[in-house]
């Protein structure tokens, strides 16, 4: 564990310090758990219960753990080791679920992309985490994923291996093959320690580019657990995986990993859709299932209409985005199920509604840590605790949420306080009943339909075209997306087309929800001393500018 000095005290850059390792053992939260093992006492103990569903495929708990530990050893003979990173780019096929758990067993750390991240954000990934596996599918959603994996080839020679969870492989390696490779091998259920780092989850990116964070098998099964008590999670339970499941939330709020550490059945859905949900869950007489705000908004539409027998769901997890209380208050009479909030983040704390609440707080808060050794600080622009009830920063520690981003120190001295405490970004009131309620981000990135995007990467990007002499990018409230972006350009000498710069952002081979909803063209940005206010507070201008009045030159 790498240890830097920071206001004359020392602590940790990854991990917890000594005490509160020795603390979280002894409350029974970490319990050493790992991945690896995981999966392969739920098989021993019932190797026939159906455990995922998706893509044509119906695996049991025997069937999965079989596969997973043939991936391991084909890693291994492959010439991967434990230790090394691979970038999992997968969308919501089962071959997802046999990987990573392939990857656990040999001691590899996944490192987990969206579907939706290009050429750009792969290269970060595979630069800042040292990766030298590049998994993905051949296709997916008319996007061509090996196109990708040569570019990032020629750009980063470190990347050795690419692998092709399905369709054709050429001239890649077939997952598949790798599987056959690996059949039969007797390896260990786990090679990794519970204390080591399970895998690498992507940040949403507060301040330029996204930061990885190591999350441990300890810290996160932690979560697991938690989750699916909290969430009624038990073998009877049907978990439907509609949002993208690499993303933290349907990963393991409790998600896919948390149902199959309750022994429960997972559903992939290909699209969060109600048209591709709404079959399934009558098929498959889901329980559970997790939304953002906008795509719940689609379902209740859509069920309104809706012939398809809903009426297994029990429990409508939603989050990632605030969720409005008039939509909130149509979740039961419409879908006949329990909403939950869920307010979290991929570096740990969770908050949930919990199910026996009363409406006013599910309606009303985005619910309450999972631990109670969730430690919770909402403080001023100082650091300073504000009066109870009032609104500031959330700042939280405790056993499940990062002391560092993955080797990060420039990030972890702005993004952590010296006694360990992450700096949410959130601007957070508490209730006395000890709920939080989100009252919106204080850091300039833009929350659009829960997929976060940097201000300052996108402005960077602007800024790199020819005929842009300026750019600030800032979010506007968006009825549907609950946030939208906008960009605002001081052209260099000739304006370019908005249609241009839209063009130009995907050229740079940057995920389809950052290109800018709306492009506005100005001649300076402010009537006052341009340069002498701060990024910051210009982006709070220009935002309340574009609130005040309907601009002349939108698209
Ligand atoms: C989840 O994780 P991330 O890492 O994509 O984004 C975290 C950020 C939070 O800091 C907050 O700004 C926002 O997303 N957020 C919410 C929210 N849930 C997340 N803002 C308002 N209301 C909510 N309910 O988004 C995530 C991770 C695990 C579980 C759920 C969501």
């Amino acid at each position: 564990m790498t240890i830097i000095l920071m206001n004359n005290s020392i602590i940790p850059q990854h991990g917890w310090p000594s005490d509160y390792v020795r603390r979280y053992r002894e409350a029974g939260h970490w319990r050493g758990e790992t991945f690896g093992a995981l999966l392969r006492d739920r098989a021993l103990r019932h190797p026939d219960r159906l455990a995922l569903i998706g893509g044509g495929q119906k695996l049991t708990y025997g069937e999965l753990d079989q596969r997973a530990s043939a991936v391991a050893a084909g890693l291994r003979a492959g010439g991967l080791e434990p230790g090394d990173r691979v970038i999992v780019h997968l969308p919501n096929i089962p071959e997802f679920v046999i990987a990573v758990f392939g990857l656990f067993r040999a001691g590899i750390l996944p490192i987990y992309a969206l579907p939706a991240h290009r050429i750009a954000e792969i290269e970060h990934f595979a630069l800042t985490g040292g990766a030298r596996g590049y998994l993905c599918a051949a296709e997916h959603g008319g996007f061509d994923y090996r196109g990708l994996a040569a570019t990032l080839q020629e750009r980063c020679p470190g990347i050795e291996h690419v692998i092709i969870a399905d369709g054709d492989a050429a001239p890649y390696t077939a997952l598949r093959a790798i599987e056959a490779a690996g059949a039969g091998a007797d390896l260990p259920a786990t090679v990794s320690a519970p204390q080591d780092i399970a895998f690498l989850q992507i940040s949403g990116g507060t301040t330029g580019l996204s930061k990885l964070i190591p999350r441990t098998h300890d810290d996160y099964i932690y979560t697991l657990r938690e989750s699916a008590r909290i969430c009624g999670l038990d073998e009877n339970s049907v978990f439907l995986c509609a949002l993208p499941m690499a993303h933290n939330f349907p990963m393991s709020s409790p998600g896919f990993l948390g149902a199959l550490y309750a022994g429960a059945r997972v559903v992939l859905s290909p699209s969060p859709s109600p048209e591709a949900c709404f079959e399934l869950v009558a098929r498959e007489k889901a329980t559970h299932c997790s939304l953002v705000p906008p795509l719940l908004m689609l379902w209740l539409d859509a069920a309104a209409r809706a012939t398809t027998d809903l009426s297994s769901l029990r429990v409508m997890q939603v989050g990632g985005a605030k969720l409005t209380p008039e939509v909130a208050r149509r979740v039961e009479p419409v879908l006949g199920a329990r909403l939950q909030q869920v307010f979290g983040m991929a570096e740990g704390l969770v908050n949930y509604t919990r199910l026996d609440d009363d409406a006013d707080t599910i309606i009303e808060t985005q619910g309450r840590p999972i631990s109670p050794d969730d430690e919770i600080l909402i403080v001023d622009d100082h650091d300073v605790p504000v009066p109870p009830g009032e609104p500031g920063h959330l700042l939280t520690r405790g056993p499940y949420t990062i002391r560092g981003y993955y080797n990060n120190p420039a990030a972890n001295q702005h993004a952590f306080t010296h006694d360990g405490y992450y700096r949410t970004g959130d601007v957070v009131r508490l209730t006395p009943a000890g709920y939080l309620v989100v009252q919106g981000r204080a850091g300039d990135h833009i929350n659009r339909a829960g997929e976060k995007i940097s201000a300052e990467e996108i402005e960077n990007h602007l800024l790199a075209h020819p005929a842009v002499f300026d750019a600030a990018v800032v979010s506007v409230p968006d009825d549907y997306l609950g946030e939208r972006s906008c960009a605002f350009i001081i052209p260099r000498n000739e304006k370019p087309r908005a249609i241009e710069l839209k063009k130009w952002i995907r050229g740079r081979g940057l995920a389809e929800f950052k290109v800018p909803d709306q492009i506005v063209f100005v001649d300076t940005f402010s009537e006052t001393a341009v340069g002498k206010i701060s990024r910051k507070a210009l982006r709070a201008q220009l935002r309340a500018q574009l609130q005040e009045q309907k601009p002349v030159q939108a698209s």
